[in-house]
């Protein structure tokens, strides 16, 4: 707890330009819970690096999540948006929490087993101490709830697992954080392979909508959108890449898959196609504006990555030394 509200952790990797995906799917959601929580919103660039990046380029992509973050109608005044590699107590924590997880623990985790597959190239031990690290990130803020899709519930409940295990050992050191059951955002697979999710690391950009991308080329993406020959507007899994319009047009509007389904009700692809294209760029245009104005006010930006910066640094060091003091590290003379 922090000033009488409960504390919620999540953070996204700057491993690209973000999607649709991560928008409708996450961001949208955090902006709304920033009344009722105290919230930390990390630029997960630590973890970025598991994956090779370019150092330039990725310099780039922290700094327009960042702004990004804010764009979407996170207040940095209220809540806490920053750098993951500025608050060097999640490394610290990281390394301590590594040393109470199990090889066997780490084994099991599926994402790590879908990465090692794709970088096949290149599968570090950051790869494999990821769920460790993602751990600390929580931990560190003494998260009571940490919103997470499907694909991070099993790392969440390591987390859990780590959490009371070190406690059980301690005492009560870490809050046991829970997943946030409200209201999830939509899930958004991609518009070439609707069976996979929409990810910003897909090397086929026709693949996803960013949210940078213009007018023009929304309309471009989705009228190559796959879809199939069964020239029916049917919310179904045999239907996948037209689920997948049905979904974007209903998060993108409001109205419900079943809704969306009566609206086009005889009518063909090419309208749900137009539709879905003119409803992602009204969602769109608002933020794209916010974020160019933003990005042209650098001294702000940097004023509030500092401030930002401090108060993450703060609660993650106030947990850290109490974590050191249990294990018995020496205290430092001041
Ligand atoms: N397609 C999606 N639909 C709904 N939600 C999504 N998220 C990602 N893709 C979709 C949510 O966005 C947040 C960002 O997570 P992340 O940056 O840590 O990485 P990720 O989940 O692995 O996202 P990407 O875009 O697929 O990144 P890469 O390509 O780097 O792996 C999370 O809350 C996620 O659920």
């Amino acid at each position: 707890m922090i000033d009488g509200k409960k504390v919620l952790y999540s953070g996204m990797q700057a491993t690209g330009n973000l999607t649709l995906g991560n928008y409708l799917g996450a961001l949208k959601n955090w902006v709304n819970l920033c009344d009722e929580y105290e919230c930390f919103y990390g630029v997960a660039n630590m973890h970025s690096i598991t994956i090779r990046q370019d150092p330039a380029q990725f310099r780039k992509h922290n700094r327009d999540l960042l702004i990004l973050y804010i764009a979407a109608g996170i207040d940095p005044k209220k809540n806490c948006v920053y750098y993951q590699s500025h608050v060097p107590a999640h490394a610290e924590l990281s390394w301590i929490l590594s040393c109470f997880t199990y090889m066997g623990e780490l084994n099991r985790m599926t994402q790590f087993k879908d990465k090692a597959a794709k970088h096949a190239d290149n599968i570090n031990a950051g790869l494999f101490t990821y769920p460790v690290l993602m751990a600390a990130d929580i931990l560190l803020y003494q998260a009571d709830v940490v919103p997470v899709g499907v694909d991070q519930l099993q790392h969440l409940e390591l987390t859990r697992d780590i959490a009371q295990r070190f406690n059980g050992v301690y005492g009560d050191v870490f809050t046991i954080p829970e997943p946030y059951v409200g209201k999830v955002g939509a899930k958004i697979n991609s518009l070439q392979s609707p069976d996979k999710k929409m990810s910003k690391s897909d090397e086929n950009p026709n693949a996803s909508i960013y949210l940078m991308d213009d007018p023009d080329t929304i309309v471009r993406k989705f009228k190559r959108a796959v879809t199939d020959s069964e020239a029916c507007i049917c919310y179904r899994d045999e239907q996948p890449g037209v689920k997948n319009l049905i979904n974007i047009y209903s998060a993108c509007t409001g109205k419900t898959p079943e809704e969306t389904v009566a609206e086009f009700s005889g009518k063909g692809y090419g309208e749900l196609k137009t539709a879905v294209s003119e409803a992602v760029i009204a969602v769109l245009k608002p933020l794209q504006d916010e974020v160019a104005r933003l990005s042209k006010d650098k001294a702000y930006i940097d004023s509030i990555i500092k401030e930002n910066d401090e108060k993450a640094a703060y609660f993650a060091n106030k947990t850290l030394r109490k974590v050191q003091k249990k294990v018995g590290f020496p205290e430092k003379i001041r």
